[in-house]
């Protein structure tokens, strides 16, 4: 991963002194008045801690640790010293600030109050010992906070915005001949989000329902000032994960000024040669993350406005926005050969497909790029500037059929990718979007793919969320249903309020950064089956 970084950062750099000049410079400061005028104000609500709850190591447990419940939330006038530890469970997923008062029961405290918050998503997080430190990303992601009191009878707030269910409060040190209560403690929760609109049909079955409500939660906790990949880790608009958020919103909170306001963070403060950063954090003021360039994920920005636009029916957004959308495929197609084969070496790149380790990108990339010049002509089609385009259709076919040529085993009927011939889940399903296959094929790719013990699955319900989508394109609707109420209905019943960012059903483990308790388990990519079930009643709702 900090490879593929400083990959990325060098072709920034190049890039920059490259264009001396900044593509964009007449529109920068419109658009990021735009994207400011559509920064949401956030719902606040006070939540409290419903019971305390004992950690119960089970195997038969996901990740090995379940909580039961040992009583109310009644510690308020007990002294601490007496508790000393103590797990509050919350009742569900929050996102927001943590206070908590203290009141001196006896005598007065001669030396300041030490404890130990720890606020976690999952139990098996709560309960993984983190030191020493094994995970691939920062430490410091996990949220257990040291805090110090000097003084009694106030109330403190953690600073650090916490996403969490359970919450475990040590006592680390205190002076002896005196006592003291955490007397009251709660919970500011915020979202943007508001109430879902769309309801399901009265006889809609439970197990939809309850994969239903986890994916509202999930879009719900991750509808911050953006929408956020995840509450408690990145904390920062991802393209990729906006274009799924903002599929499975059109079908809950249908806040689309959301949508609006990201697309102009990306927009806004894009490369000075009109690349998009493939994330941006909106606080405390707007920026990239500088250095992080990922191609499919800006070309998956192009479908979020075109999807906009038919939500919304924003001409003028869409128009305003139309020269950034047009400068992705461009700037993508200098990857593109003569012959049409999209060639992942042609510049230094990140091409972000799934987190499954050892996913060869080739075929699964070159799908992306005929989806990305299908949805920009569309956009384009909409908004009658096709004549900027005009190349794309036979640019279209002539990729499509350098994908059947390059990539496509007719005997076995699969796509294969790579130097390996490696057969992946990723390679057939963005063959499919791309409409490389007939029905036909199509089913045939699908099905001797999963057939297979060897082909490499995703990791992420990310990539599964394309893979139902290349079911419903290839017309298997039962099997859609049936893998969707499999995968996201097995996070259900292994007790997921959220939707994980990463799940695969036999390795309860999986981790891309080497460390399950980094892993986010509210994470915005996993959250569609709420659009699913929204588009397809007929499938999913029945
Ligand atoms: C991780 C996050 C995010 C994703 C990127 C590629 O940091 O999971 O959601 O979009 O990877």
């Amino acid at each position: 991963m900090k490879r593929i970084l400083l990959a990325a950062v060098a072709l920034a750099s190049v890039s920059f002194s490259l264009s001396a000049q900044d593509v964009f410079e007449a529109d920068r400061a419109r658009w990021k008045e735009t994207a400011q005028n559509t920064t949401p104000t956030l719902h606040e609500t006070i939540v409290r801690p419903v019971a305390v709850v004992d950690a119960v190591s089970d195997p038969a447990a996901f990740q090995g640790w379940r909580y039961e419940k040992v009583g109310a939330p009644d510690f308020y006038d007990k002294p601490f010293s007496r508790i000393n530890t103590i797990t509050l469970d919350f009742g569900k997923h929050y996102t927001g600030y943590f206070s908590f008062h203290t009141k001196t029961l006896t005598n007065c405290m001669d030396a300041p109050t030490r404890f130990k918050f720890m606020f976690g998503e999952m139990p098996g997080e709560m309960n993984t010992p983190l030191d020493p430190w094994k995970g691939g990303l920062s430490r410091a992601w996990m949220q257990d906070e040291t805090v110090t009191l000097t003084e009694m009878d106030q109330w403190t707030t953690i600073p650090r915005r916490l996403s969490f269910r359970y919450l475990t409060i040590e006592l680390l040190g205190t002076s002896s001949g005196f006592e003291f209560a955490i007397d009251d403690s709660c919970f500011k929760a915020v979202s943007s989000a508001g109430e879902n609109v769309v309801p399901l049909n009265p006889d809609c079955p439970q197990e939809i329902r309850d994969i239903a409500r986890v994916s509202e939660e999930t879009l719900r906790e991750c509808m911050q000032t953006s929408f956020e990949d995840g509450p408690k880790r990145d904390h920062r608009c991802w393209s990729g994960d906006l274009y799924l958020q903002s599929l499975a919103n059109r079908y809950s909170f249908r806040n689309f000024d959301l949508v609006k306001h990201c697309l102009y963070l990306f927009a806004a403060y894009s490369r000075e040669d009109g690349v998009l950063w493939s994330n941006m954090f909106d606080f405390p003021t707007v920026h990239p993350q500088y250095g992080s360039y990922c191609l499919p994920y800006c070309l998956i920005w192009n479908s979020t406005l075109l999807e906009y636009l038919k939500d919304t029916g924003d001409y003028d957004t869409a128009r305003d926005l139309w020269k950034v959308a047009r400068t992705q495929t461009e700037h993508a197609l200098t990857y593109v050969r003569e012959d049409g084969l999209f060639d992942i070496n042609a510049h230094p790149t990140w091409i972000f497909i799934d987190w499954r380790a050892g996913l060869d990108v080739n075929a699964p990339m070159h799908g992306a790029m005929i989806f990305a010049l299908q949805q920009t002509y569309e956009l384009a089609t909409m908004l009658g500037c096709t004549d900027e385009v005009k190349e794309y259709p036979a640019l279209i076919k002539k990729m499509t059929k350098t994908a059947r040529k390059a990539y496509y085993d007719k005997e076995r009927g699969v796509f294969t990718s790579g130097p390996d011939s490696q057969v992946s889940v990723m390679s057939q399903t963005w063959m499919i979007k791309a409409g490389v296959l007939n029905q036909k094929e199509a089913q045939k790719a699908i099905s001797n793919a999963l057939a297979s013990e060897s082909t490499v699955m995703p990791g992420t319900p990310y990539g599964t969320h394309y893979l139902i989508e290349a079911m419903i394109n290839a017309g298997m609707y039962d099997e859609a249903r049936a893998y969707l109420v499999e995968y996201w209905g097995g996070m259900v019943r292994k007790g997921a309020d959220t939707f994980w960012e990463a799940y695969d059903p036999d390795d309860d483990f999986l981790s891309p950064y080497g460390f399950f308790p980094l892993n986010s388990s509210c994470h915005a990519w996993s959250c569609t089956p709420t659009y699913f079930i929204g588009k397809y009643p007929e499938i999913f709702q029945k």
